[in-house]
């Protein structure tokens, strides 16, 4: 008899609240999709069927969390919420002094101020859209210092989201230390494809960075995923727990921004947290002028508690392993199908290589936002564009950017999908890309000026 295959990752929580989805007929997405300027941001969500857009603040809570909202401390000032949140960032995460935030680009926002002069230089391992332009608007220059193979859909280096410390150095060299207003390091590296960095490379980039009094900044927006890979890739870390190795990562920087919205499992929240005093006290009085005061920065007493009680639950390790588990899932099957995808799979999304997958469309024919649109089309599931529109047009010379990897994101909420839909997901590509040679590109037709693929609209050419 033929045995069957083990299902190790499965979920460690079973349903309790369901959500209704509507399926909708292909003329009806026609439509939409044209109304929507064939940008899948503007879809209205009531006309999508599995929702791959974004892990953020789209993830499942517990009862655990809900219960939490209700025992929400709303006082202006003083919540008891946010001493909770404060004592379990300090346990979980090892810095001293916390400000929440309504979101990451909250905590973006106040470090680049705090941090950058302009004429300054940021280096970090790739960009990410809302970070690199937090810094562009306090006035410094992102520089990617990431490894080579960061921009190589195919290539298996186990720790894609490394910092390569020759580009490091070379830039330290070129520009001077003191013209380095900190190091900006994202564990995973999301526009990567959702890729680690190691525990060695973290340790040797603080090295560096300390001996010439440079700052590191941790975005530890999906540290608990990298602290996964970390785990399951790199010696030495194969019985140390999830929440063991998050400390020791988080100790390789001063500060962290945080989305809570993605590790976390909430819908809502941010934070930014650190260990110098001078810093804490600038971020302490930056956020009543953007965000409210530094016991709530633009969150409900409720939403820090579900954020407190969401770390804990984030750490266990039946629940990092079934997270990662279901997007390796798709990932493998859209393999064994032959489908380009990112490899290594990351850890909050299966990336579709729009470049392999539409190779007949050139890069200004918006390959990953038409397969994202033609996907969309097929079966009514959304996901995202992360290729040229979204690397938008260079600060200075404001031509286009042109990134190596085109992808479309098929991003998965925490706890929110079964298995059924995973196989949709992937009935759905196969689909799309059995008639891929039909497929025609895009134009854009209305570009915005910050952050362009949120609102950009298209027409098909
Ligand atoms: N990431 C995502 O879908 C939401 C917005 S898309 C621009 O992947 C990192 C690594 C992120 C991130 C958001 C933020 C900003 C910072 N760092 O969305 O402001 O992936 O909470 O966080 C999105 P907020």
């Amino acid at each position: 008899m033929p045995k069957l295959e083990k299902r190790a990752w499965a979920e460690p929580f079973k349903i309790k609240v369901v959500e209704p989805l509507r399926m909708t007929t292909r003329e009806y997405r026609e439509q939409a999709l044209k109304e929507a300027g064939y940008n899948t941001f503007l879809l209205r969500s009531r006309d999508v069927y599995i929702d791959l857009l974004t892990d953020s603040g789209t993830n499942a809570m517990s009862d655990n969390q809900w219960a939490g909202m209700m025992l929400g401390d709303e006082a202006y000032a003083g919540s008891e919420n946010f001493y909770h949140l404060e004592e379990q960032v300090r346990k979980y995460y090892g810095y001293k002094y916390l400000v929440p935030t309504h979101q990451g680009r909250g905590a973006e926002h106040l470090i680049s101020q705090i941090l950058i002069k302009p004429g300054d230089f940021v280096p970090g391992n790739m960009y990410f859209t809302t970070t690199r332009l937090h810094q562009e608007l306090a006035g410094g220059t992102f520089v990617d210092v990431i490894v080579d193979e960061a921009h190589d859909s195919e290539s298996l280096h186990p720790f894609k989201g490394n910092i390569d410390l020759s580009k490091l150095a070379h830039l330290i060299d070129r520009v001077g230390a003191d013209k380095i207003a900190y190091v900006t390091v994202a564990a995973t590296v999301n526009m990567a494809g959702g890729q680690p960095i190691s525990m060695q490379n973290l340790r040797d980039v603080r090295d560096m960075a300390h001996r010439l009094d440079i700052k590191v900044v941790l975005d530890a927006t999906r540290a608990i995923e990298n602290a996964y890979f970390i785990k399951t890739r790199e010696p030495g870390f194969e019985t140390h727990s999830i929440a063991n190795i998050l400390l020791e990562m988080c100790s390789y920087s001063d500060a962290c921004t945080m989305s809570g919205k993605k590790d976390l499992l909430v819908n809502i929240g941010g934070f930014l947290a650190m260990n110098d005093r001078e810093i804490f006290e600038e971020a302490r009085n930056l956020v009543v002028v953007y965000e409210g005061l530094h016991t709530y920065g633009g969150l409900a007493g409720r939403d820090m508690e579900a954020m407190a009680r969401g770390i804990e639950e984030a750490v266990q390790e039946d629940h990092i392993r079934a997270r990662i588990g279901q997007v390796e899932y798709v990932g493998e099957r859209l393999l064994s199908i032959g489908i380009p995808i990112v490899v290594p799979i990351g850890g909050h999304a299966v990336f579709l290589d729009a470049k392999r997958f539409l190779p007949h469309l050139k890069q200004l024919e918006f390959p990953a936002q038409t397969l994202a649109a033609e996907l969309y089309l097929e079966s009514g599931i959304r996901t995202m564009e992360r290729g040229i529109v979204s690397a938008g047009r260079d600060s200075v010379t404001g031509e286009h950017t042109f990134p190596k990897l085109e992808l479309v994101r098929l991003t998965f909420p925490r706890r929110v999908y079964t298995q059924a839909h995973c196989d949709v997901v992937t009935e759905a590509v196969e689909a799309v890309h059995d008639r891929r040679h039909d497929v025609r590109g895009l134009q854009m037709v209305y570009e915005p000026k910050y952050l362009r693929f949120f609102q950009a609209k298209f027409e098909r050419i």
